[in-house]
């Protein structure tokens, strides 16, 4: 594939042997699993990404966020399911890296070394887009918290030996009211409801708190803090999104590219038709262009922007919706083998879908940089 972009001024020489290692062991290393148990496969994952040295970038004393996104990138091209493990470390275990106690850092050296799985757990069923409106609740006691309502689409849930759990504590109304908690997945009161089955199946589940009772360190930064903790894990993970939705595309484009030299069409190599063509060029722009909104966002915050929260929302917005059309594109190519159950084509179709969802539906990035836009102006224009 073309790595030409590692030259682009964004990385350092580390960037390009992290990427040209994991590249490597992807090749010759990477577990080769049975994704049809799929709990079994992400355990399996996390373990051997964690053994190989890989999740210590998932979280830690900082993020590097160009790493997370090359190594996203590079996952997420040879194995949907290997990025989703390793991202989930990441973003699991992101209101730690950022806000958490020394303490609470125990947990980090487990998620790092893959002996521990992790979970962010912030959609309600009533509040996915609106994350102001949440309700579970958090009810100060004598000693600590107790925690009541319930959590949906999250990932790893099942799985999880810990949960990043948001919940209101009332300090005032809508987003100023809510907090963050370290909630090991033992504790009494946590309820895995149900498991829910998705396109492109990875550990995705209900959960109920009932009662759950936490000590005051699970606390994770301030009180009434929990949404700005939110925001920020995720404008740092954002960008990272985008780089997995680039590994789809640039996959996509690369079979793509491999479907149209072999197959004959009219006499000539499918690449020869302008039509062709014209599908190619458009694939081939909308990956560096996506390449180029992600690896801004990360350089932006790795050189020390205090906040990415346009750019970062650009990145996922553009990448994830680009990715759903190159890899349409990628399945037209196939004709009728785009379509069969199994073909590496079929199953990016299916997996890049949720991207366009999760941590912020495409809808939403595009509010958050229109506000970004606007106040940048309004500021300026007074
Ligand atoms: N970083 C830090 N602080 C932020 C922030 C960010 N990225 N975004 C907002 N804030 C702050 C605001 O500055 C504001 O604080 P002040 O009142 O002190 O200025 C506060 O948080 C509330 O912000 P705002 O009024 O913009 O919040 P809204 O309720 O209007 O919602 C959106 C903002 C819709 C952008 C937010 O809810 C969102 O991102 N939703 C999508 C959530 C998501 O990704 N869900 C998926 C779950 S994970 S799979």
């Amino acid at each position: 594939m073309d790595r030409s972009f590692l030259d682009w001024p964004f990385f350092e020489q580390r960037h390009r042997d992290l990427a040209d290692a994991l590249e490597a062991w992807m090749q010759t290393d990477a577990p080769r699993i049975d994704h049809h148990d799929v709990d079994a496969a992400c355990r399996t994952l996390v373990a051997k990404l964690g053994a190989a040295g890989w999740l210590r970038h998932s979280g830690g004393e900082s993020l590097d966020i160009r790493s997370l996104c090359l190594i996203r990138e590079t996952l997420a091209r040879h194995d949907g399911l290997a990025d989703f493990a390793f991202a989930m470390q990441g973003l699991g275990m992101g209101a730690v890296t950022l806000f958490g106690t020394p303490e609470q850092r125990a947990w980090l050296e487990r998620t790092r070394e893959g002996t521990a799985i992790s979970a962010f757990a912030l959609t309600e069923p009533g509040s996915g887009s609106d994350v102001a409106r949440s309700t579970t609740t958090a009810r100060r006691t004598d000693d600590g918290w107790v925690l009541d309502g319930e959590k949906t689409y999250i990932s790893n849930g099942g799985i999880a030996d810990v949960y990043v759990v948001f919940a209101r504590t009332g300090e005032a109304p809508g987003a100023k009211g809510l907090s963050a908690f370290l909630m090991p997945a033992d504790t009494p009161g946590l309820e895995v409801v149900e498991r829910i089955e998705v396109i492109a199946p990875h550990p995705l589940a209900h959960l109920r708190l009932d009662g759950v009772e936490l000590s005051d360190d699970a606390l994770i930064g301030d009180a009434g803090a929990g949404f700005k903790v939110a925001m920020t894990v995720l404008d740092h993970f954002r960008p990272t999104v985008g780089a997995a939705a680039l590994g789809f595309a640039r996959r996509a484009l690369d079979e793509a590219m491999a479907r149209v030299s072999e197959r004959q069409l009219f006499g000539a190599p499918m690449a020869e038709l302008q039509m062709v063509q014209g599908h190619i060029a458009d694939m081939a722009l909308d990956v560096d262009a996506a390449a180029l909104l992600i690896y801004r966002a990360a350089w932006a915050k790795d050189r020390g922007a205090t906040r990415i929260t346009r750019e970062a929302a650009m990145a996922k917005l553009y990448a994830t919706e680009a990715a759903q059309k190159v890899i349409d594109q990628a399945v037209q190519l196939f004709g009728g083998d785009g379509v069969r159950t199994g073909t590496p084509v079929e199953s990016l179709y299916r997996e890049i879908r949720a991207l366009r969802i999760y941590e912020g539906a495409s809808d939403v990035q595009k509010l958050v940089i229109a506000r970004a836009a606007l106040s940048d102006f309004e500021a300026g224009a007074r």
